[in-house]
């Protein structure tokens, strides 16, 4: 680390205890979001400094079936145990700290698709600082598709430290993308139109020159906080769906579990080691997923429902060619669809851009 790192990290600590200080009310709420764009900024520089020194850390793990889930928790929460249930994967399980060193991949498989899990060291405090494999841990959970976090019964706690962890490596978990258009100009200032109940407009055009724009035509599409302001303007966020599952409840007896409830808030409540609410976790984790699964049949023959073709939500007709064959994109005619996407069964699509549903069933006509 050179001498600049430690300035710079030794700035945002600064700023950072700044902020803990500052109580957050309306007199204070323009100095609390210049204060979160500075550090922001600051973050973002020090981290296209890191990214240009070292080679990406990731783990050297090839995607593979139809979506990824990651497992991130803290050590001995039992991220092992539940991939063990999850698939037939065999991850070392035991009852000391980072026993898991490295990526293990499992498939799920479940209602016809195949989910890749990866089973990832423990995160701890410090993580997006790169602390223990923090930062592969990371990498891991921004290139996922959904991040399950597992919050050890025994340890509400480490919920929070998770989060904070994620949202410092710049992951937004579970939520929308903030919406903004910026069209900078060489003079002339900045126009800013929008609406703003969540911050008020000078706050807003002050975080837009501590971000350095200066000169802009700035549309707001949404009435966004300030926090989701830094996050669209500086861009490189990743928007990752999420659930929250506590392990161990086989631990918890009724009263404790309500305690639980208050300061968690999960999606589910689960035992790995008892094999206990893993259907439940399997649903959530296809629901959440939003696949869309796709069946296939040739004209004047039966669909074949042994096997869809596994898509993501928001696909087209012309998805479903391109996996089909090379070539059936050019010589698409039209298609028939039974299922959720079209008001009458077997009806005629003729554009390629017809979003599919799930379990809707496909039959292509080509030249
Ligand atoms: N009571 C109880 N213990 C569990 C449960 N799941 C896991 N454990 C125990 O918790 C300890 C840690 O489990 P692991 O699966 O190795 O945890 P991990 O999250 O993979 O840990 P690291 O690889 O070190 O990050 C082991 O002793 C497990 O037997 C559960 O549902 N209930
Ligand atoms: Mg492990």
């Amino acid at each position: 680390m050179g001498i600049n790192d430690l300035k710079l990290n030794d700035r945002i600590a600064e700023l950072e205890a700044e902020l803990k200080k500052t109580k957050y009310n309306k007199r204070t709420q323009n100095s609390v979001g210049l204060l979160k764009a500075k550090i922001a900024r600051m973050r973002d520089e020090k981290h296209k400094k890191a990214s240009t020194k070292l080679a990406v850390d990731t783990f050297a793990v090839r995607k593979t079936g139809d979506a990824t889930a990651v497992l991130i928790g803290f050590p001995s929460a039992g991220k092992s145990t539940l991939l063990n249930v999850l698939s037939s994967a065999k991850s070392q399980v035991a009852a000391y700290a980072f026993t898991t060193l490295n990526v293990i991949p499992g498939i799920l498989q479940y209602k016809k698709t195949r989910i890749q899990v990866l089973d990832v060291p423990g995160l701890i405090e410090g993580a997006s600082r790169g602390k223990g494999r923090g930062r592969e841990v990371i990498a891991a959970a921004s290139s996922a598709d959904l991040i399950i976090l597992l919050v050890d019964a025994i340890h509400p706690e480490q919920l929070n430290v998770m989060r904070a962890e994620l949202y410092n490596a710049r992951i937004r978990m579970n939520v929308r993308k903030p919406e903004i258009k910026i069209v900078k100009k060489s003079t002339g200032g900045i126009s800013l139109a929008g609406t703003f109940t969540r911050m008020d407009r000078d706050t807003a055009i002050a975080l837009l020159r501590e971000l350095k724009i200066s000169n802009a035509d700035v549309i707001m599409r949404q009435d966004l906080s300030a926090e989701e302001m830094i996050d669209a303007v500086e861009g490189n966020r990743k928007y990752v769906p999420g659930i929250i599952v506590v392990n161990k409840a086989d631990l918890l007896d009724e009263s404790a579990k309500e305690r639980i409830k208050v300061i968690v808030n999960p999606d589910i409540f689960i035992s790995a080691e008892k094999a206990e609410g893993i259907d439940e976790m399997k649903e959530l984790i296809f629901q959440r997923l939003e696949l869309v699964r796709v069946y296939c049949k040739e004209v004047g023959k039966p669909a074949d429902m042994s096997e869809p073709i596994v898509l993501k939500k928001g696909a087209t007709l012309k998805i479903v060619c391109e996996k089909l064959h090379r070539g059936f994109v050019k010589r698409f005619r039209f298609a028939r669809i039974w299922g959720k996407s079209v008001k009458f069964a077997g009806q005629k699509v003729l554009k390629l851009e017809h979003e599919v549903a799930d379990e809707d069933v496909v039959e292509v006509h080509v030249s």
